[in-house]
């Protein structure tokens, strides 16, 4: 060995270090516990990552997301500085030139515009500190009534159902530990397998126990698998299923009468409404036989015990509120809720997908889900924030609505926190140009995203490991995130983001907080006798009770795992209410030009638009974006596996690999939303909205699909060349 190497490897020995951090996943709703490793040898860092074996929600457990979680967050793309435009392309600034910047931004644009004139975008995947914050700032700071974010586009639909039904939104009524004692599972629109992986062992133990498993998707997944049953649907037409079941649950008496009489409005006109319904017609609209509709009802009618769970399938659509009414009619007509093993779950998507729908950063809300046009709610927060309660600012628009205001320049001014809307909105050509329309859009990241890349200025803002904070997981308990690592040089913690620009708009008064736990403190209070109830929860008893569900008014009340047990809702009359859901058609229509329905959704090893995945080569396996086709429509279409597509809609088109997959139905195909630019399937979907919580359409519209011809062919080859040449010389 030469001297030189001798020194060396000395010195690794004197300089090795290990350091052991007890963090969290931060991505998918499950929250997973984690310890993560790091063996630092002179300038490298070796990471690795293991679950937490006392973890009472994984079960000890890590998909390979979470295994992975650390690489985006200790990644050399990891933004360092903060970066202005200037003509294409950012020169790296001061935090002070940034801030300067940014004060004369805000400052002429409300000026001449009004505060409207500034919208703020929030996210599910901040901490509830982070969330409660970012509607304070949006009021407060700027005094702009346009705040909203990407679980809008999310779980919205699930929540205005559970809202209207239950007079309350909590994701999952029961924990997760209830789901082995449910008799009978249905799983509509919810791909557990491959979205929160660690969520399956419950639904293995449960059908270990004996209890039948429903899974109803257009596709075959790994969560269909488990399945006894599998309802291959058409999309969209989840509510029509529903009604053929709920018929079933009727005729053949397997209505909770008892319950339905004391605790429950509208059993009677659900019953009548159910008895018009004809399953020949239903199982035509839906594409399931009708001896399959049956026999879900009777599986679900007649088990003693039984859960509902819907996700993103069932409830991205423009119907979506109404579609998962019907689900909840199910669990109530049964009387199946409130019990041990009985209940209904929207399984909640991001990280804090549940805290984050419920302190503020919706158009319509204010903390402890308080709606902000109550004029006893915004007196209660007004207190709390110590400003005058006319001073908080109306109702804003929907996230999507408030790209189309920008579009038409009536927001000129945008800060984006913790999301990528120009891959995850529908529509995104509309979202590109109207973001290209602003007078200027800020984008806190700790990654240059694709909605980064179209930033006047973005700052380096913070990730899991440094960022302390709550965060409210699928079952509704909260849990404590703790930081394990200081912000990077030159980037800074999002929330003293936050107060430092409110300090420049001189309202530093409002927010003086020197710690994630004094924003905490605050929200309890804000909280407070709202339906989202944290007041009792502290950081002390998170750790001491390895999480706390909400609601929890004070300090000695112990949480509230199970909902509305002895039938107690939350409606004024303590009543919960079904009403007949007449079906509704999917917005778009499929006809000769376009006669596929396309509908999306995820894979394991990405999260989201990506961002935070796919600069991890262990997860970017997958790399290519694809089409899911069934292989007699490819081969009828001239498509082969592996080959090429272009796929178009109404409003764009995108070109994608091809998967064959004999799993799903000959008239769907299935695109993952995990990719921007080329791949970005949302260039293709459509901007259709629900009426009560303005949901997009995601999961169902009309495209059509063919070979690429010699000019496309051509062009992508140059394309692919270009991007090779690209990467040697990275
Ligand atoms: N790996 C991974 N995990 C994630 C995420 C991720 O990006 N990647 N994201 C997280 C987030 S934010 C969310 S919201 C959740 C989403 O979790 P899910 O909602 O479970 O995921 P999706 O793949 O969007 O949709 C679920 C299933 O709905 C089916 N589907 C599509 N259209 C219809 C329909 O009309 N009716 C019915 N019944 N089914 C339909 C799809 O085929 C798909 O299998 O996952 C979370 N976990
Ligand atoms: N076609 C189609 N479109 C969809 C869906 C679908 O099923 N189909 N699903 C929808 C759903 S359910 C969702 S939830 C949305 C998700 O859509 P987005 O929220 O737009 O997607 P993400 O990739 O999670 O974007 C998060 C961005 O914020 C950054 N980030 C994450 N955490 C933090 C943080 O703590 N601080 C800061 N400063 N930055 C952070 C990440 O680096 C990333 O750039 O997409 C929606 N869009
Ligand atoms: S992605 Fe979800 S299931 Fe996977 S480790 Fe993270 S929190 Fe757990
Ligand atoms: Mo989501």
């Amino acid at each position: 060995m030469s001297d030189f190497l001798k020194g060396y490897r000395q010195l690794e020995q004197q300089q090795h270090k290990e350091y052991r951090y007890e963090t969290q996943c931060p991505f998918c709703s499950m929250q997973c516990k984690m310890n993560l490793y790091e063996e630092k040898i002179v300038h490298r860092s070796r990471y690795n990552a293991t679950p937490d074996k006392g973890d009472p929600v994984s079960g000890g457990k890590l998909c390979a997301k979470g295994i992975y979680a650390h690489s985006h967050a200790v990644n050399p793309a990891r933004l360092r500085t903060p970066l202005l435009r200037v003509g294409q392309s950012f020169t790296p600034v001061s935090w002070e030139t940034a801030y300067a910047w940014i004060r004369e931004k805000i400052t002429s644009i409300q000026a001449q515009h009004g505060k409207d004139a500034v919208g703020v975008y929030g996210s599910g995947a901040l901490t509830n500190e982070k969330a409660y914050l970012l509607g304070k700032f949006a009021r407060v700071a700027l005094e702009t009534k346009h705040i909203d974010y990407n679980g809008r586009f999310c779980m919205s639909s699930a929540a205005g159902a559970s809202n209207q039904a239950f007079g309350v939104d909590r994701g999952l009524t029961n924990p997760l530990s209830e789901i082995p004692q449910a008799g009978c599972i249905i799983l509509a629109g919810a791909n557990v397998a491959e979205c929160q992986p660690t969520m399956m062992p419950y639904f293995r133990k449960a059908k270990a126990n004996g209890s039948k498993i429903i899974v109803i998707d257009p596709r075959e997944t790994g969560t269909s698998k488990l399945a006894d049953l599998h309802l291959k649907i058409k999309p969209g037409t989840d509510a029509a299923l529903v009604n053929g079941m709920i018929k079933v649950i009727v005729e053949e008496d397997y209505v909770n009468h008892t319950f339905l009489q004391r605790s429950v409005e509208g059993g009677p006109e659900l019953q009548s409404f159910a008895r018009s319904i004809d399953l020949c017609e239903v199982s035509v609209l839906t594409g399931v036989p009708k001896e399959q509709i049956i026999e879900a009802a009777r599986l679900y009618g007649k088990a003693q015990t039984g859960m509902v769970f819907t996700a993103r399938g069932v409830e991205q659509h423009a119907s979506g509120v109404m579609t998962v009414r019907n689900f909840i009619n199910l669990v109530l007509l049964t009387g199946k809720i409130g019990k041990s093993g009985c209940g209904y779950g929207a399984i909640t998507g991001q990280g804090n997908g549940q805290g984050g729908r419920e302190h503020g950063q919706k158009a319509d809300q204010l903390p402890g889900y308080r709606l902000i046009e109550n004029p006893e709610h915004r007196k209660h927060i007004a207190e709390v924030w110590e400003v005058d309660e006319h001073s908080i600012p109306g109702k804003g628009v929907s996230a999507y609505e408030m790209f189309e205001m920008m579009e038409r320049k009536e927001i000129r001014g945008l800060i984006v926190l913790g999301s990528n809307p120009v891959v995850s909105s529908p529509n995104v050509n509309l979202v590109e140009s109207a973001l290209r329309k602003l007078d200027f859009l800020i984008v806190i990241d700790s990654l240059m995203s694709e909605t980064a890349a179209l930033a006047d200025l973005v700052l380096p803002g913070s990730t899991y490991l440094e960022d302390e904070g709550t965060m409210t997981n699928v079952e509704g308990r909260v849990i404590l995130r703790r930081a394990v690592k200081e912000p990077p040089k030159g980037t800074r913690l999002d929330w003293k983001i936050l107060c430092e620009i409110s300090a420049l708009l001189g309202k530093e008064r409002y927010f003086p907080y020197n710690s994630a736990e004094q924003i905490f403190e605050e929200l309890r209070r804000a909280s407070k006798g709202g339906l989202a109830n944290y007041a009792g929860i502290t950081y002390k008893r998170i750790e001491q009770k390895k999480g706390v569900f909400w609601p929890c008014p004070t300090v000695s009340h112990s949480g509230t795992p199970r909902m509305f047990i002895d039938g107690k809702f939350y409606h004024k009359d303590g009543k919960a209410r079904i009403i007949p859901v007449p079906y509704q058609y999917p917005r778009e229509t499929m006809d000769e030009n376009f006669p596929l329905t396309l509908t999306t959704g995820r894979i394991i090893f990405h999260y989201q638009t990506g961002v935070q995945t796919r600069i991890t080569p262990e997860l970017n396996k997958v790399a290519e974006p694809f089409l899911e086709i069934h292989p007699d429509t490819a081969k009828k279409l001239g498509l082969s596996d592996k080959g090429k597509a272009k796929v178009q809609s109404r409003r764009g088109e995108i070109i994608l690999n091809v998967k064959y997959s004999p799993g799903i139905r000959e008239d769907t195909v299935f695109v993952p939303f995990h990719w921007g630019e080329e791949g970005c399937v949302n260039r293709l979907t459509l901007p259709e909205l629900d009426p009560y919580c303005r949901m997009p359409e995601f999961k169902a519209c009309a495209v059509r699909v063919t070979p690429l011809d010699k000019e496309e062919i051509e062009k992508l080859a140059e394309r692919e060349d270009v991007n090779d040449r690209k990467e040697v010389l990275i």
